[in-house]
């Protein structure tokens, strides 16, 4: 099915969405949030901000959800993909960002891609993997899936689903034991080092290969490669953050760059690549429940003092509901009333299931989008948004904390209108007389609160052709990576020193057993878009539907072939499907994406396990099993 864009205001009126004026609309709106606000206090208030929109859209919806609900409930997609990134990296530097540019990977000498299917998701970053490869590098994939990735790779480790930990312990005992480690680094930059090295001591070659299921040689390969190199860039994205452990998983990785001192020197770096376009600048513009704009973090009386003298209100000195936290939050009646922008929950979520019935639970739901998606088919106000990357003005930050320009090049279509605009009309509603003179200003006021994006004025974005942050003065010059503090002899100048994490492995919660035999992970294709909802109004020959990809062996085993539709069940829920055979895939592991909810409800089989640290669930790993159809008759 394709989706039409959304072209006036609609309200419900005795079940169904009906046309409405926009003074309709936003009054139906802000009453909605008044009267739950009035009713369960702002706590029963979330927002879910765009992370396809720019930074300024999110800057106006978090400000939106502090001072005019009086609320923290705010957050976005970056939930489902990178929080765990954020949080691990944070814990250890002090900073959630992408240490490195992308320039640095074309001039680096070992490349290592874990759990990144970067060839269809990331394909701009591909090109400066392909570019090095080309000036010599040796790119190393690590995924259970012989991906489009792995095609170009010197070696592919196919590994067993959720056994990330025992491989990069493995990689660290081999790194150790081989005295190919950074002692000079180590004892410098790091603390924790000797536990961490008793951590992994257990994990022989021969140990992990059982686990994990790569080849204990493969394993020795990658870890001298990534030791001796002079300059290894390590990536990572779902295959590492979807998982129950994803926080773990991530510091597993941190530590293979603080055991060689990968981290702070140019071409030397970690990357966890983002998703959305600007799901990196969402969170720098605090439209998560626990930083305020410039990743300042909220808990800091001096300053939240600084963000409540300008925005002139008291802000709560507490956390709010992260994503997973709201949806649960839905489902006990604590959460009443839900500002949803740019987001589909209702397809994308983990057990979606469950999160329709919480969804439906809601007082009162405003959803501002492009396209009358599955989740604004529920809402009770519906607002037809501009498309930020083409309507409307601001800037976006990619995942090498690059902050760009974007600019209006079309009028949205009908009566859509910009979703900085709609919020204020809703505020204005709600006793805040909100006006901003276009995105700049915006972009000023976020300037003033915000140090690491003081000196990005949009002159010097435009004249530049975009700005890294940090950027703390219209005159700075920054290295276009991070962390080069840890590699200073002066121990002041060096500040704090980066811990090594002590993990254990803690394999997929959805457990396999005989009634569930078969591994389901879940991603993408690089024709097809998250939901669907902005990539579905197309048809090509080239492109198929939703399939069950399974190895040949599978088939064989089951009796099965090409085309053939089969019903693939989890302990949650059962869609069907037609098989498609992929030797890309090793027997046991099957491999759905989630593009095509409309005829096919992956996410009825996943589950909703999360990550206790970063609230992302384990949509990499569900129990499955695959059954031929009964014909009737
Ligand atoms: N064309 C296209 N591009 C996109 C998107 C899209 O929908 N379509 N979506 C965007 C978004 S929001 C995001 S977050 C990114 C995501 O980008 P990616 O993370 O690259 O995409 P995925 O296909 O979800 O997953 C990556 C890989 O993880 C592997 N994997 C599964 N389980 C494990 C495991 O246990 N360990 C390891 N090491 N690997 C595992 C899978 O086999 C898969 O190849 O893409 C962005 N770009
Ligand atoms: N099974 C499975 N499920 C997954 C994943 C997986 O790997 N496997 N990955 C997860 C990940 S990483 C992500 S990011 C989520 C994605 O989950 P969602 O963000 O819920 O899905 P999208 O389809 O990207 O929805 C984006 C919405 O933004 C709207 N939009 C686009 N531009 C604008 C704009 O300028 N303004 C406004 N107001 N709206 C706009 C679009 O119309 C669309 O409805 O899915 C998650 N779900
Ligand atoms: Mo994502």
């Amino acid at each position: 099915m394709s989706y039409d864009r959304l072209t006036h205001p609609l309200v419900r009126e005795n079940g169904v969405l009906r046309r409405a004026t926009w003074d309709e609309a936003l009054e139906r709106a802000a009453e909605g949030f008044r009267r739950n606000i009035a009713k369960n206090g702002p706590d029963s208030f979330c927002m879910l901000a765009c992370a396809r929109s720019t930074n300024e859209m999110n800057y106006v919806g978090q400000k939106f959800t502090r001072v005019v609900v009086g609320t923290n409930n705010v957050d976005s997609c970056n939930r489902t993909c990178h929080a765990p990134s954020v949080a691990g990296l944070s814990a250890v530097f002090g900073s959630g960002g992408g240490t490195s540019s992308y320039q640095e990977v074309e001039d680096t000498d070992v490349i290592v891609m874990w759990g990144s299917a970067a060839r269809n998701a990331h394909p701009i970053f591909f090109q400066h993997v392909l570019k090095a490869i080309h000036n010599g590098a040796r790119m190393f994939a690590v995924d259970p899936r012989r991906t489009g990735t792995a095609q170009w790779a010197h070696l592919w480790l196919g590994l067993n689903v959720g056994t990330d930990i025992p491989l990069a312990h493995a990689v660290a005992r081999e790194i150790i034991h081989a005295g190919l480690h950074n002692e000079a680094f180590i004892e410098r930059a790091t603390v924790g080092f000797e536990e961490f090295k008793e951590s992994v001591e257990p994990w022989t070659l021969t140990a992990a290969e059982q686990v994990t299921g790569v080849p204990a040689d493969a394993i020795r390969e990658l870890a001298h490669a990534y030791a001796r190199a002079d300059r290894a860039q390590l990536c990572w994205t779902l295959g590492i953050t979807e998982h129950h452990n994803a926080t773990d998983n991530v510091r597993a990785l941190i530590n293979l760059a603080l055991l060689t001192g990968h981290v702070g020197r140019y071409g030397s770096g970690l990357s966890p690549l983002r998703g959305q376009n600007n799901v990196q600048g969402g969170g720098d513009m605090g439209a998560i429940p626990n930083r305020l704009p410039g990743f300042q973090d909220l808990l800091d009386p001096e300053i939240r003092t600084r963000f409540e003298t300008a925005w002139g209100k008291p802000l709560q000195p507490r956390y709010g509901y992260n994503l997973t936290e709201m949806l649960e939050a839905m489902g006990e009646g604590k959460v009443t009333t839900c500002y949803l922008i740019g987001e589909n929950p209702v397809q994308s979520e983990a057990d979606s299931l469950s999160c329709i019935k919480r969804l439906s639970m809601l007082d009162h739901l405003v959803v501002q989008d492009i396209f009358l998606t599955k989740t604004a088919q529920m809402a009770d106000v519906v607002l037809p948004a501009s498309a930020a990357w083409c309507e409307a003005d601001g800037t976006f930050t990619n995942s090498e904390r690059r902050v760009q320009r974007v600019r209006k090049a079309l009028e949205p279509p009908g009566e859509a209108r910009d979703d900085i605009w709609i919020m204020c009309e809703i505020a204005r509603r709600l006793g805040h007389d909100w006006h901003y003179d276009g995105a700049e200003e915006v972009w000023d006021e976020l300037r003033a609160l915000s140090p690491q994006h003081a000196g990005m004025t949009y002159q010097r974005l435009a004249d530049l052709q975009g700005i890294q942050w940090p950027c703390p003065s219209e005159d700075s010059v920054e290295p276009p990576y991070l962390h080069h503090r840890l590699w200073e002899t002066d121990p002041v100048k060096r500040g704090t020193p980066a811990p090594f994490a002590v993990l254990r492995h803690s394999p997929p919660v959805d457990l396999l057993d005989e009634e569930y035999p078969l591994r389901l992970t879940t991603g993408r294709r690089l024709d097809s878009y998250n939901t669907g909802v902005q990539s579905s109004g197309f048809a090509s020959p080239l492109r198929r539907g939703e399939t069950v990809e399974m190895s040949p062996e599978d088939a064989e085993r089951l009796g099965l072939v090409a085309g053939e539709e089969v019903r693939i069940s989890s302990r949650r829920g059962s869609v069907t499907a037609p098989v498609f055979i992929d030797p890309a895939l090793r027997p046991g592991l099957v491999f759905m994406t989630f593009h095509f909810p409309d005829e096919v409800d992956t996410n009825a089989l996943t589950i909703e396990a999360t990550d206790p640290i970063a609230g992302t669930a384990e949509f990499k790993a569900a129990a499955v099993r695959v059954e031929k159809l009964v014909k009737a008759g």
